[in-house]
């Protein structure tokens, strides 16, 4: 790469700086200004701990999810009932898996690979998916017909460990 001289060096470097630190000034004011939670409030209710990525629709009986590090984006999804076809991609670095439970439906997915599943949505009860490997950090989300429903699986028996009543 050529490097073209600049006549001026250090003052392009101060006016970096100065451009950089105002950009973090406003930064600080719009944070505290805007209460974050306030962006997406779960449409449902379903077990255990949701990181809260947003609600997405499903369109023409299709939509696509990231999985990430470690959520789902979108987390909560909006449906018809019928058959879902998602297409599932692994935008992280870990290893992360889509699990329907009693649907039979449980791919894992490398960092970077992308895989499509039929997931069937009812207009009951919210559908919950969720990574079997970061469940517990938050990692699950939600297809839904209506807003307000609370997923069957609110009873506690997703953390596989004997409560001892
Ligand atoms: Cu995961």
């Amino acid at each position: 790469m050529a490097r073209s001289p600049s006549p001026r060096p250090r003052l392009a470097v101060r006016l970096g700086a100065v451009a950089a630190s105002a950009a973090l000034a406003t930064l600080a004011v719009g944070v505290g200004a805007l209460p974050v939670a306030a962006a997406t409030k779960p449409p449902v209710s379903i077990p255990g701990k949701v990181t809260n990525e947003g609600v997405g629709k499903v369109k023409g009986g299709a939509v696509a999810v990231d999985a990430d590090d470690f959520s789902f984006d979108k987390t909560y999804l909006k449906s018809g009932a019928g058959s879902v076809s998602v297409t599932v991609s692994n935008t992280g670095t870990a290893p992360h898996t889509f699990t329907v439970a009693g649907q039979d439906i449980d791919v894992e997915l490398s960092a970077g690979a992308e895989k499509t599943v039929t997931v069937a949505v009812s207009g009951g009860d919210p559908v919950v998916f969720y990574c079997r490997f970061h469940r517990g950090s938050g990692m699950q989300g939600a297809f839904f017909t209506k807003k307000g429903a609370a997923a069957a699986g609110t009873r506690t028996d997703s953390g596989g460990g004997s409560y001892g009543y």
